[in-house]
């Protein structure tokens, strides 16, 4: 699996499935979230809502993932995983890795191709570029033996100083 790494616009991509840093409700939100549903049309919106009745009527467990149709995105799925609030007092960076992890075992279930991410966790909900990224990074490339279908990771990031600590992890996990 390649790892790719993206100054730009998730919702652009082509890609077979598309990450969303969603919240728990799964109802949509600002940032990411707040723009795919918004490029995504409101066949997403309909189809988390039936989510939430029949499967997480407590909503989406931070660290999990579950795929709904990608409506009008230029991608088959959209794969919602809820990343961690970060928090100084406790480290919650397992959580962080198991989005990464858990929605590259969903794409491989889906028989996604491709996979794009965004930066999860580090508008909003606060956690540290540099440090998202070192976990992002690790986790994908260790999950990378296991996955057999997923041919290339893309990480989409918005600006050019999340692109950079992207880039210094990769470099360090490739050394
Ligand atoms: N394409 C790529 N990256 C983007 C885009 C985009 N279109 N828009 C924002 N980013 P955030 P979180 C970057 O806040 O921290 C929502 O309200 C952004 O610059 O989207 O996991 C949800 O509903 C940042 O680097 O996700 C949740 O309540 C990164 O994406 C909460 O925010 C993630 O920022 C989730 O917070």
């Amino acid at each position: 699996m390649e790892i790719r790494l993206v100054q730009g616009d998730i919702t652009t991509q082509q890609v077979d499935a598309v990450v969303n840093a969603a919240n728990s409700s799964l109802l949509g939100g600002g940032g990411v979230d707040g723009a795919i549903h918004r490029h995504g049309g409101p066949q997403i919106l309909a189809e988390c809502r039936q989510l939430r009745a029949s499967r997480y009527p407590d909503g989406l467990p931070p660290g999990q993932a579950v795929a709904t149709t990608a409506g009008e995105l230029p991608t088959r799925w959209v794969i919602h995983t809820v990343g961690p609030v970060y928090s100084v007092t406790e480290d919650r960076s397992a959580t962080l890795a198991a989005c990464h992890t858990s929605a590259l075992a969903l794409a491989e279930e889906l028989g996604a191709r491709s996979i794009a991410f965004p930066a999860i966790s580090t508008g909003a909900f606060g956690w540290p570029r540099d440090d998202a990224a070192r976990i992002a990074v690790a986790a994908v490339h260790q999950a990378r033996s296991s996955a057999s279908l997923v041919r290339e990771c893309r990480f989409v990031l918005m600006d050019t100083a999340t692109y950079a600590v992207f880039e210094q992890a990769r470099s360090a996990s490739d050394a």
